[in-house]
């Protein structure tokens, strides 16, 4: 128990010396995502883009991909929503022990594979900005989201709902965020946020509704 103990502090300690280290050299913004009822939000988008353009782009772990991979596992694509910048590729893998599908009638880009288990995809590449909703024929609850991006920072928010985006340059910034619950054709909510220097930080919550039933019709995708 004494060791137990001590290994805990010693970790504290470290996390402690790691974010005074981090905050001095960039600055950060967080945010919490709930539904209206204040429930926490997994799988909200958060993405971040300079409003002067001219703000070089990130290196760091905020920095958008530009390649991501979508398991099909227990017929559920596995990870739900992911991200990636425009030009950026998603290849599609089956881990399962059966055939599974996965298909895109999205109007930035449509696409269908079947994938024998083990097999995986091509990379696909997604040349155009929106949200892509995938689907398999072969199981047709399987669902996922590919959000394809502009913006050099994003995220997408864990089961705690918060979203933290580090490495930011001081400078002005428009966050969008995106979620399943935001039906085609309404406009996903924004913030601004002003971070005046590099050891700046703040915190933003937002609040998404989810669907009304009468209006919950994902094939308008
Ligand atoms: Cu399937």
């Amino acid at each position: 128990m004494r060791q137990f103990l001590g290994v805990r502090v010693f970790a504290a300690g470290a996390l402690l010396l790691e974010t005074l280290g981090g905050g001095a050299q960039a600055a950060s913004v967080s945010l919490t995502i709930t539904d209206s009822d204040g429930h926490a939000l997994a799988d909200a988008v958060v993405s971040v883009m300079p409003v002067n353009k001219t703000i070089s782009g990130p290196d760091g772990p905020s920095a958008t991909p530009i390649a991501a991979i979508i398991d099909q596992r227990n017929e559920t694509f596995i990870p739900y929503v992911v991200t990636i910048r425009r030009g950026g590729s998603v290849t599609f893998r089956n881990s399962d022990k059966t055939r599974h599908h996965v298909y895109s009638f999205a109007p930035i880009k449509q696409f269908e594979y079947v994938l024998k288990p083990t097999e995986s995809s091509p990379p696909v590449v997604f040349d155009k900005p929106g949200i892509v909703v995938l689907g398999c024929n072969i199981h047709d609850q399987m669902i996922a989201y590919v959000d394809v991006t502009d913006a050099p920072w994003v995220t997408v928010t864990p089961a705690s709902g918060v979203a933290h985006i580090d490495g930011l340059p001081s400078g002005d910034f428009v966050i969008t965020i995106w979620h399943p619950f935001i039906r085609p054709g309404v406009t996903p909510p924004t913030r601004k946020v002003s971070l005046p220097t590099q050891d700046s930080t703040t915190a933003v919550a937002v609040a998404i509704n989810p669907p009304h039933p009468r209006d919950d019709d994902s094939g308008a995708y």
